[in-house]
């Protein structure tokens, strides 16, 4: 970078730290420009995006057809509220249910809406179905789980920087450890106000910890035993990103075609879905469920200005075509075994990498340092210096997740970037 563009950089890092509150610590880059997997930075140099906005942007940055429908329905009507009936929302509900395979939808706004949407369900459910008493129910949460920053979602986090000094916590909540059926037997024996089990069937922000292949299966049947919902949060896991169109389809390719008994598919009672399924365009939420989950919520009970209005459902229902005809599932499966495959015949050799783990397109390398240190942070800066944005997550892991549009040629010129730059990084602490 010559002075100039440190300048001009430099210029937009000041503004928000002048004027913005300092709840994050970016990398250091200042994006001006998306297309497809690619994006660029006020000064015009191009990156590979492995991150997709936290796998917001499976489609790929400013996907035409999104963007297109986005511009249509933004001239002709963006919001009614719900205090009114508008032409697109019914037949986007519709769209919604047919592909996921659940009776109703609920829509919201951000992915902590949506889990706070579910919370809010099985808690009713509880009291009005199961017949739990008054005020008594419980929900079963994972250690080490992400589902959002509300106040009732961080105080069953188990992160301290999430949580502390926030308080008072929000009660109803026990927690097991994760991929621990035993536990969650356990805790599920005898405790009749146990109304939900909350998982993320990959846990992204604990550093894409993938459980065993039989933990949501075991767990939806133990859900079942005992009349306690199964509440999967696909929110980051969800649309195509782990090679399946749901993490929780398994090994099934189906694009949600298939009949979805006889494959490997474990059908949860709520799912959570956000991100993704506005191709990273808007904020767009939803929760999935069928009738006699979902006839708790009558009308006054639950809402938003914002959930529904007519362009997020344009969007969203775009969005999800797209998933559909460009194949996004099969791309993500396909690619993420190439990925794996060769960052392991390199880490076979390499002293700075551990392992890599994850399913389809949501990866990360394990930094063979204390958690502590800034290893994986100044991979990082060095990947970007190398025309490649990703970004350090708990404990000097690096998680790689770029659009689902990703060719395979561009794939082996990001991981080059990726081994290449790992070199310079090996026996050099
Ligand atoms: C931040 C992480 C990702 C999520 C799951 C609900 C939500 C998220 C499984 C809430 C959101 C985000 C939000 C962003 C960072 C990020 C993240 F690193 F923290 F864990 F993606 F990996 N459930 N995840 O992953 O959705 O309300 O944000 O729409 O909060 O800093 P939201």
């Amino acid at each position: 970078m010559d002075t100039t563009e440190r300048t001009l950089q430099e210029y937009y890092l000041d503004l928000e730290s002048k004027h913005g509150a300092h709840d994050y610590h970016p990398l250091p880059v200042v994006l001006a420009k998306g297309n497809g997997v690619y994006l660029w930075d006020v000064n015009g140099k191009r990156y590979y995006d492995f991150l997709s906005a936290y796998s917001a942007v499976n489609q790929g940055h400013c996907h035409p057809e999104i963007v297109g429908a986005m511009k249509e329905q933004a001239e002709t009507l963006t919001l009614t509220s719900r205090a009114f009936h508008n032409n697109k929302l019914g037949e986007y509900m519709k769209y919604i249910t047919d592909y996921f395979g659940f009776d109703k939808v609920l829509c919201m706004n951000t992915g902590a809406e949506g889990v706070e949407t579910a919370i809010k369900i099985a808690r009713k459910w509880g009291y009005e179905k199961k017949g739990v008493a008054e005020n008594q129910a419980q929900i079963i949460v994972c250690n080490n789980n992400f589902h959002g920053r509300t106040s009732t979602i961080i105080s069953f986090s188990t992160d301290p920087n999430s949580k502390g000094h926030f308080g008072p916590y929000a009660s109803g909540f026990i927690h097991v450890p994760y991929d621990d059926l035993d536990a969650l037997a356990k805790v599920l024996e005898n405790n009749p106000n146990i109304v939900g089990f909350l998982v993320e069937p990959i846990q992204g922000e604990a550093g894409v910890y993938t459980p065993d292949e039989d933990f949501i299966r075991g767990a939806k049947a133990l859900c079942k035993q005992n009349d306690v919902l199964l509440i999967t949060d696909e929110i980051q896991t969800g649309i195509a990103r782990t090679g399946s169109l749901l993490a929780v389809c398994g090994n099934c390719t189906c694009q949600g075609d298939c009949e979805q008994q006889e494959s490997t598919y474990v059908r949860p009672d709520m799912l959570i879905l956000g991100k993704a399924i506005s191709g990273g365009t808007y904020p767009v939420s939803a929760v999935l469920c069928d009738n006699e989950i979902m006839e708790v919520i009558k009308p006054g009970q639950h809402g938003s200005t914002f959930g529904g209005n007519p362009l997020a459902v344009t969007i969203a229902k775009k969005a999800l075509e797209v998933v559909k005809n460009e194949r996004l599932a099969q791309n993500a499966r396909e690619l993420g075994e190439i990925f794996r495959t060769e960052m392991n015949l390199y880490i076979a050799h390499s002293n700075i990498v551990k392992l890599v783990r994850g399913k389809g397109l949501l990866n990360a390398i394990v930094i063979n340092d204390s958690p502590d240190s800034d290893t994986a942070w100044n991979i990082c800066l060095k990947l970007r210096d190398n025309g490649l944005l990703a970004k350090p997550t708990h404990g000097n892991i690096i998680r790689f997740a770029p659009p689902l549009v990703m060719t395979e040629e561009q794939l082996q010129d990001c991981i080059s970037i990726i081994i290449n730059t790992l070199k310079s990084f090996e026996n050099n602490p």
